[in-house]
């Protein structure tokens, strides 16, 4: 196809500034009247035509000013709607036809559950109504919605509630939204919801209504995202002073639903997996994922929907920083530490085979087919990982008057990362010109180390190199900020300068510099290198076995270390591929670190949970030059068995000691416990004690929340305990009617390893509950089985690659944009050895061909290319 070009922006010819919807809802179809005031762009050349997006909509009326319009001034070619000869000013009417009871790709108008719902970002306005569908037309609207009034009691837009009346046994409801926002904020929502209504005052004492809307059978899910939410509210007030600016918050869960949840002014639309939370139903870490969606899509209303983007290229402006403010928020609830490691190990695990593979793209991309192709984790994390380097070359106060500026100048605009940057540049008082590259060059950077001391000087000299990516051969070098602490002998940091100051930042502007530093001694320190990742690059330096374990153990950095496990567990792990013999020893060196991480483990245990998790399959493949699933599943599951055999005292007291008596509570304290009893079971299982079996067994029978028995039920599923088949069967008859919980059944079962789950994987996708129209169980089912069981899909027979590729054409005629996605697992196709490259290629070329949406096609030319 055509790409999209960043070059190419141009404004709009014509804004709109009032826009009236009149959505009737009926069981067969949708009939929506829009009526758009137009005004032509000042900047826009003078007679240009007036482009409206619209596609598959059935034109029953068009009126200009009142009067229909004569065929030559119009054509609809089934996407856009060109009308020629339009004077500065006028009023445009039109009045389509929909069919969202048919519409599986889930944008635009379309039914849950019986219940009528939109999602409009990026592009699903124009599957509405006729609209010049791009973020940089900001309009006023107001809606009303009519439907039955016994099957549709509840009908929502966005803003306040202005005006309901009834009409037989119809009714309808008027919404006004007072601010000016892009159509793909737009929302509409007609069922019959149950709703929990709460109050929040704000900072200033106004009082705001929050309602969130579920099923009847889900009112008792919604506690946990309403304590979220006035937790987040708060939280922005403190950290930011935003206030939120209507009268009324709304939430609404659908149980089907492409994202994760959608910020629409005043009407979030949410998937029930974002919303839903209840002790027997949800993990831990669906506790914590409810809590920081929520408060995602409500830090949105200010950054993101106050000042939205230009164009998309732009995304990241919003979702970057978006991201960043939800991390800090919920480290600010939970634990500092621990999550700054959580988000680093998921950027190192997924965004940086993202960067170094055939979707590599920048920040803010120069070029896109479909723009839902670029919800990634580039536009996301690494894009957070951006405003959080610039938070730190500013430190927290000026990152803040760098914050009110942005949203003083651009409130009610639509705006470029480079006026974000301005404004960090502008209150800082620093020069960004150079930080600005993070933003346009893709591709994970390189940061080589290495040092020298002698004659009380300590040398450090850093390199730093971008590989090349698709379209981008040449790289520039990044201003990469180091943080840096250098640790004597006795493990304290010592001081750097003549303050006393323990840890400096080192700003690396050029592709190579060296850095001194006066040390007392003889001794040379131990570097504890990009401290807290203040850098998303992969940094190499040629530590010892003896410094990591001594990071490992006196390293104030939570991420140092973290990080120093992780590198000496690879390290054992590849010595195990060459010498698969070699497992006893190899856990026997390790012993004394993890020794130590138990010793101290009570202190907190969700960090110790952390240290003790080896890297898993696919990180491991991803470090190697040819990857080789097979033996990388029995390296690490022979080193994780002796440690679990080794340990296997201590692995059964940290258990103990980890006990959450009392009733199930998703704080940060008993999480961190439940995590480090589950990560000592699991090295119990992998050794195949043999009182663990019983144990896991009456766990996942017997527990009171999810969290335990879907821990416990995965162990014995995955290491093939007695027990777990019918652990498996008196799950799915116990939560046959709790959709989400049946999503991780499904994911349990697809992420056995080994090729004979190849069939289960079949016999699964012919489940009766098994449904390719709800993406969370596609998810469930076909993406854990991707991305999360590299033994099987990666099956040398070729038999993964192939079932998955019949999978994609056949999703990709249901829902284009879940297909598209699904085809991002597999993305590391150059980097797999000759036969499976090919027996991959092959299958996607076949899927390729018959492929109907630009959606997947553009996923797969990539991949292919
Ligand atoms: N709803 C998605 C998010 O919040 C897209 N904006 O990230
Ligand atoms: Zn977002």
């Amino acid at each position: 196809g055509t790409p999209i070009r960043l070059v190419d922006y141009q404004v709009p010819a014509y804004l709109v500034g009032q826009v009236h919807l009149d959505v009737d809802l009926f069981d067969e179809h949708t009939r929506v009247n829009a009526t758009l005031a137009l005004r032509r762009h000042p900047d826009a050349p003078a007679g240009a035509d007036c482009v409206l997006d619209g596609v598959g909509l059935t034109l029953e009326a068009l009126s200009v000013d009142g009067e229909p319009l004569a065929e030559e001034a119009w054509r609809y070619d089934g996407e856009q709607l060109v009308l020629r000869g339009m004077p500065d000013t006028f009023t445009l009417a039109t009045q389509v036809i929909i069919e969202p009871q048919r519409n599986t790709a889930l944008e635009g108008l379309y039914v849950s559950r019986g219940m009528f719902c939109t999602q409009c970002e990026a592009e699903g306005f124009r599957r509405i109504t006729f609209f010049p569908d791009r973020p940089d037309v900001l309009s006023r609207f107001s809606t009303t919605v009519r439907a039955d009034k016994v099957r549709f009691p509840v009908l929502l837009s966005n803003g306040n509630p202005v005006a309901r009346g009834e009409e037989g046994a119809r009714h309808w409801v008027t919404w006004e939204d007072p601010f000016p926002k892009p159509c793909y904020l737009f929302a509409l929502v007609a069922g019959d919801l149950a709703c929990l209504e709460e109050r929040y005052r704000t900072g200033s004492g106004r009082e705001i209504t929050l309602q969130i809307y579920a099923e009847e059978r889900d009112l008792d899910k919604l506690d946990h995202a309403m304590a979220s939410l006035k937790a987040a509210m708060a939280w922005d007030e403190q950290t930011y002073g935003l206030e939120y600016d209507l009268g009324i918050y709304m939430i609404v869960a659908v149980s089907h639903f492409n994202m994760g949840a959608m910020e629409n002014k005043g009407l979030n639309i949410f998937n029930t997996a974002c919303v839903l939370a209840h002790p027997k139903t949800t993990t831990d870490a669906g506790f914590q994922r409810v809590e920081a969606v929520v408060a995602h899509e409500y830090f949105h209303n200010w950054s993101g929907n106050r000042v939205t983007c230009r164009d998309w290229f732009q995304l990241s402006l919003k979702e970057g920083f978006t991201v960043f403010r939800d991390q800090s928020f919920s480290a600010d609830m939970n634990s500092i530490a621990v999550k700054r490691v959580e988000d680093v190990d998921m950027l190192r695990t997924v965004q940086f085979p993202e960067d170094q593979g055939p979707m590599a793209h920048p920040v803010r991309p120069a070029e896109y087919q479909k723009i839902d192709n670029f919800y990634t984790v580039t536009i996301y994390e690494k894009g957070a990982e951006l405003v959080r380097m610039q938070h730190g070359l500013l430190g927290p106060e000026r990152f803040r008057a760098g914050t009110d500026l942005y949203f003083s100048r651009f409130d009610g605009q639509a705006v470029t990362t480079d006026d974000f940057v301005d404004c960090m540049a502008e209150a800082g008082g620093i020069d960004l010109t150079q930080f600005r590259r993070w933003y346009s060059q893709a591709g994970t950077p390189r940061l080589e180390a290495s040092d020298t001391f002698a004659d009380g000087e300590y040398r450090l000299t850093l390199r730093q190199s971008t590989p090349p990516t698709p379209g981008q051969p040449d790289k520039l070098p990044l201003m990469i900020p180091v943080k840096l602490a250098l640790l004597g002998a006795d493990g304290a940091a010592l001081p750097l300068d003549a303050d006393g100051n323990t840890e400096t930042v080192l700003v690396l502007t050029e592709a190579e510099q060296t850095f001194a530093f006066a040390v007392p001694g003889t001794q040379a320190p131990v570097p504890s290198l990009l401290r807290g990742f203040s850098a998303p690059v992969e940094l190499r330096y040629d530590f010892s076995p003896a410094q990591l374990h001594f990071l490992l153990a006196h390293d104030s950095d939570g991420y140092c270390r973290w990080d120093a496990a992780q590198r000496l567990y690879h390290a054992a792990v590849t010595r195990l591929l060459a010498d698969p013999s070699a497992a006893e020893a190899e856990a026997a060196a390790l012993r004394p670190a993890l020794e130590q991480v138990l010793a101290r483990a009570m202190d907190d245990p969700a960090e110790a949970a952390l240290l003790l998790t080896l890297p898993g399959e696919v990180a491991i493949g991803d470090r190697l030059d040819v990857l080789e699933p097979d033996r990388i599943h029995a390296a690490r599951g022979a080193l994780q068995a002796e440690l679990g055999r080794q340990l296997a005292r201590q692995w059964w007291q940290a258990g103990q000691a980890c006990l959450t008596p009392g009733p199930y509570r998703p704080s940060a304290a008993d999480i961190g416990k439940r995590s480090l009893r589950h990560r000592a079971l699991a090295y119990l299982a992998a050794a195949a004690d043999e009182r663990v079996a019983s144990h896991l067994e009456a766990l996942c029978r017997d527990a009171d929340n999810m969290t335990d028995q879907l821990g416990a039920l995965r162990l014995l599923v995955h290491y093939r305990l007695p027990g777990a088949a019918q652990a498996l069967a008196d799950f799915a008859a116990r939560w046959h009617d709790e959709a989400l919980v049946m999503d991780q059944w499904f994911a349990v079962q697809a992420t056995v390893p080994g090729e004979q789950t190849l069939a289960q994987v079949r016999a699964l996708l012919a489940h009766a509950d098994f449904d390719w129209r709800v993406p969370n169980r596609v998810r469930g089912l076909l993406g854990s089985f991707a991305n999360g069981n590299p033994t099987a899909f990666h099956a040398a027979s070729g038999e993964g690659y192939r079932l998955y590729a019949e999978a994609l054409a056949r999703l990709d005629e249901v829902n284009p944009q879940i297909a598209a996605r699904m085809a991002g697992a597999c993305a590391r196709l150059p980097r797999l050895p000759d036969a499976r490259r090919e027996a991959l290629a092959a299958a996607l070329r076949d899927v390729l061909s018959r492929s109907r949406s630009a959606n997947l096609r553009e996923m797969l030319e990539r991949i292919l290319a």
